[in-house]
């Protein structure tokens, strides 16, 4: 399989812009781009797919430089429902400056931030020497803006495609790099940057371009959502506990899919997964196995081993053993309740909502359903006071199997 087929097995080819790509893929050195705008200040899930790419084509000798658009974040890519809301410098210098960090430790490619170039052009060049070469009607044509054309679109926002445009242009001049990649959703942006380098340069210039497609759950819901919102690739914003979760949680329906995009594992280790999948879906093992070549390429493997260890430990119910950011990171998402002195059972049951009455928590409790810190607890007068509590500061309530209340003991 060469990397073409490579990447067409996998499902990573949306569209490349003609057949040379393909051949300059699979036997030659390319320099190629793909470019990220500071809309916030980490990456989420749903960046991953064309980073992960830029990865793999890195790994065939090929040689990516990641650009942080500095300058075309203050413009914005349109939506093709409706004008995005402005940033200031403030929020954009911030959320380059951490999209710069987490890009570089993650996947330490070469960066540049197209502000660099961007802002040293004054309006009379950029009118004449780029807007001259941009004809209106080719620009309607492209879909973002056609999409807008009855909502309305601003100039602003309409001219970002030509500034998406001289980027590659300029890479292409400055650094010799030939080929952009984005997702699906940029293919318009991109080919606005072939054509300007074709006038800027000559048919004979030698530029591609190539999408992946947008990355979408076979239920119909938007892949990279949990119910708690995005899942972000900084540990602060989604921990590497939730983040496992996320890919563990994946539909049998896509989960092969995703081993096969996402992941770096070989084609033999996808089919072998595959196999055991369709003999014992149950067992979960493909889903373990994405879960696990996520965790550790985003978090690393101390934090998937934490993962893996606070999954046991709430499926169990065995959560005395865990440590206080353990807790604080397998129960992010669930409401806490504030307690500042001692609270009987049946009153707190009711308090954090694990009971809707008194009588039913009273009911709860005589099944031996109720357990505090992983022990079960039969007496309806069992009070929770501040010596219950894990890390001096959480008691954690379980009803059932699986609902879990959390109680934070404050002074
Ligand atoms: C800016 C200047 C360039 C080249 C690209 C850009 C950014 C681009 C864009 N990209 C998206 C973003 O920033 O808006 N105009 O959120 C997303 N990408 C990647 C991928 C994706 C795209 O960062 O499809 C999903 O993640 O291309 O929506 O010179």
């Amino acid at each position: 399989m060469n990397l073409f087929e490579e990447l067409q097995w996998r499902g990573l080819v949306h569209s490349v812009t003609d057949e040379s790509v393909i051949e300059k893929l699979n036997n030659g050195k390319v320099t190629f781009y793909l470019g990220t705008d500071p809309t916030g200040d980490s990456l989420h899930v749903g960046h991953l797919l064309v980073f992960i790419l830029a990865k793999r084509l890195e790994k065939h000798g090929h040689h990516p430089i990641l650009l942080i658009g500095g300058a075309t974040g203050f413009i914005g890519d349109p939506k093709p429902t409706a004008e995005r809301k402005m940033l200031t410098k403030e929020q954009i210098d911030h959320n380059a400056e951490c999209l710069y960090n987490q890009v570089k430790s993650l996947f330490n490619c070469d960066m540049v931030n197209n502000y660099d170039w961007i802002s040293k052009l004054d309006l009379i060049s950029f009118l004449r020497k780029y807007g001259k070469l941009f004809n209106v009607n080719y620009m309607i044509n492209k879909d973002t803006v056609k999409s807008r054309l009855d909502s309305g679109i601003s100039y602003t926002e309409f001219s970002y495609q030509i500034l998406q445009a001289l980027d590659f242009e300029h890479l292409w001049e400055e650094k010799g790099c030939h080929m952009q990649i984005g997702g699906q959703d940029q293919w318009g942006n991109i080919t606005s940057g072939l054509e300007l380098i074709r006038k800027l340069h000559g048919f004979e210039a030698w530029a591609g371009g190539f999408t992946a497609p947008l990355f979408t759950k076979s239920d119909g819901t938007k892949f990279g959502k949990s119910e708690s919102g995005a899942v972000w690739l900084d540990p602060t914003k989604t921990s590497p506990y939730a983040f496992y979760q996320f890919w563990l949680n994946t539909p049998d329906a896509d989960v092969i899919k995703e081993l096969k995009q996402f992941t770096f594992l070989s084609k033999e280790e996808v089919e072998a997964l595959e196999k055991s999948f369709n003999e014992a879906p149950h067992l979960r093992e493909a889903q373990k196995a994405l879960a696990k070549e996520m965790t550790v390429m985003i978090h690393g493997e101390k934090a998937y081993e934490q993962a893996i260890r606070l999954s046991a430990a709430l499926f169990s119910g065995k959560v005395a053993e865990l440590s206080k950011e353990e807790i604080a990171m397998g129960f992010e998402g669930i409401p806490q309740v504030e307690v500042s002195e001692s609270i009987g059972l049946i009153d707190a049951l009711v308090l954090v909502k694990a009971a809707s009455s008194k009588r039913e928590a009273r009911d709860f409790v005589n099944g031996g359903g109720v357990s505090i810190n992983g022990v079960q607890q039969k007496d309806m007068n069992f009070v929770i006071t501040a010596d219950c509590t894990i890390g001096d500061e959480y008691t954690i309530i379980r009803r059932g199997k699986k609902n879990y209340y959390v109680i934070k003991h404050v002074k």
